[in-house]
């Protein structure tokens, strides 16, 4: 099922001649509008009417986080405050949060997307949308409240928290579908079978999950014990909410990038440059729709892949790969570049192994040290020490050789490692950056 077959569907020429007016509008708005653009246009000796081509958002300056934070609270705001519906922010890990505000239009293309991200997810008018994203400045409860009301599925506000009642709500009320965190579905999960509730006798059928990292091993783990189809949705505040881009049931193979509204390119995060398709870079975006606050060239951080390879679904707007992960989140221990989603699929692999882990990296003597600390099952755990010593080394082994890094595995009891009800914090660096 497709939700706006005509935008979804568009041939390609149709939807890059679309993207282009687009953004020639988007640019003549922001220059005119915002003084940020206006200078950093003039800098770089460009006008809107420079960009003639799609091909000519390269000469386009890019825009970071930090231009936000520098113009907090509205200065990158293209329209005034009495056309502002909503506000939303995100809380970065240190310093003021970016801020990002709706025009009304802006809200009705967000619950039209995320309405369109439902569909190409399975869900349909018929559903119960357990809501369990946290409610408030983060963009996932609204964000998906708004695409299932536009829906017309019948929407749970839960937000997140108080686990053991999510799961008598869900029992009771006949949830079919789950939206929250990978890590905060799993949590359930836990809670569920400490309740004697199994999954299985839910009528949960789809879980759409986003808004952290998460690895093609966690997706089989969930959908094992969820006992539903686990799909990948993926946003981020500052370009709109959740519904940026989401799996289509079909092909489960990459995420749906709506193009009609974003354009996405992949860089070198070093140089800037474009990257070809299928080759892995940041993921750069420009809204081309957008009224309060458009962005021109975003760097997301966000690590990925782009495939614009006609899809089984039938829509025509580019995948993504599944993100490994965020630039700034890249560790990098004794100069070998590791992602903390590499360590999951390679913990997910080991039989014994739960998916609740935390990697601790410091510095010793002028070294980098990495233990990854993991829950195990617990029957392992009542088991000979000698079993648990086999187990550590199994982990050790194929980190050093899959990923080539040295590290020290810490096997934990189950449930010791704090559980997530939004992003899981997976990752505590001792190390003083910078
Ligand atoms: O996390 C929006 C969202 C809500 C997306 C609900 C999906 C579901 P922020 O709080 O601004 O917004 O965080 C955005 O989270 O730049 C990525 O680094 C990360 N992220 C979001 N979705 C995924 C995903 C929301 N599916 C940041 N896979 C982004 C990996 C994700 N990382």
């Amino acid at each position: 099922m497709i939700y706006n077959e005509d935008f979804e569907t568009l041939p390609r020429p149709a939807l890059e001649a679309l993207q282009l007016k687009r953004l020639q509008s988007t640019l003549a708005r922001v220059y005119a509008n915002v003084p940020f653009y206006k200078e950093s246009l003039d800098k770089a000796g460009i006008t809107p009417d420079d960009v003639k081509s799609l091909e000519d958002i390269q000469k386009l300056p890019f825009t970071y986080k930090q231009d936000m934070r520098d113009s907090y609270p509205y200065g990158l705001f293209a329209v005034p405050m009495e056309d502002i519906v909503r506000i939303h922010a995100s809380s970065g890990t240190t310093g003021k949060p970016t801020v990002v505000g709706y025009t009304r239009k802006d809200i009705d293309v967000w619950s039209e997307l995320m309405a369109r991200s439902f569909v190409a997810a399975g869900v349909h008018k018929g559903d119960i949308i357990h809501n369990a994203y946290g409610y408030g400045l983060f963009t996932g409860g609204l964000g998906a409240h708004y695409g299932a009301e536009r829906l017309g599925a019948s929407v749970i506000p839960m937000s997140g928290g108080n686990t053991k009642k999510q799961i008598m709500i869900m029992q009771d009320f006949g949830s079919t579908v789950l939206t929250c965190t990978p890590s905060y579905s799993l949590f359930m999960a836990e809670a569920a079978k400490e309740e004697g509730i199994e999954f299985k006798h839910l009528d949960l059928r789809v879980g759409i999950f986003g808004a952290e990292p998460w690895s093609e091993s966690m997706r089989t783990e969930i959908e094992a014990k969820l006992n539903l189809c686990a799909i990948d949705i993926y946003g981020l505040s500052e370009i709109m909410g959740p519904g940026v881009a989401i799996e289509c049931r079909e092909a489960k193979k990459g995420l749906h990038i709506w193009e009609d509204h974003f354009i996405p390119e992949i860089i070198n995060p070093d140089t800037g440059d474009l990257l070809p398709p299928g080759e892995q870079g940041e993921l750069v975006i420009t809204t081309i729709t957008k009224e309060g606050i458009p962005l021109i060239r975003y760097r997301t951080r966000d690590i990925t892949r782009i495939n614009y390879e006609t899809c089984a679904c039938g829509r025509t707007h580019a995948r993504i790969d599944r993100m490994s992960g965020r630039s700034d989140d890249m560790l990098i221990i004794r100069g070998v570049n590791v992602f903390p989603s590499q360590i999951e699929s390679i913990l997910m692999g080991i039989e014994g192994v739960e998916p609740h882990y935390l990697l601790i990296v410091d510095r010793k003597d002028n070294l980098d040290t990495l233990e990854v600390q993991v829950e195990v099952d617990e029957r392992l755990f009542s088991d000979e020490i000698k079993h648990l010593q086999a187990l550590s080394h199994t982990i050790e082994k194929e980190i050093k050789d899959i990923l080539g890094v040295t590290c020290k595995a810490r096997l934990v009891e189950p449930r010791t490692i704090a559980r997530s009800e939004g992003k899981a914090k997976r990752v505590v660096d001792h190390r003083t950056k910078g």
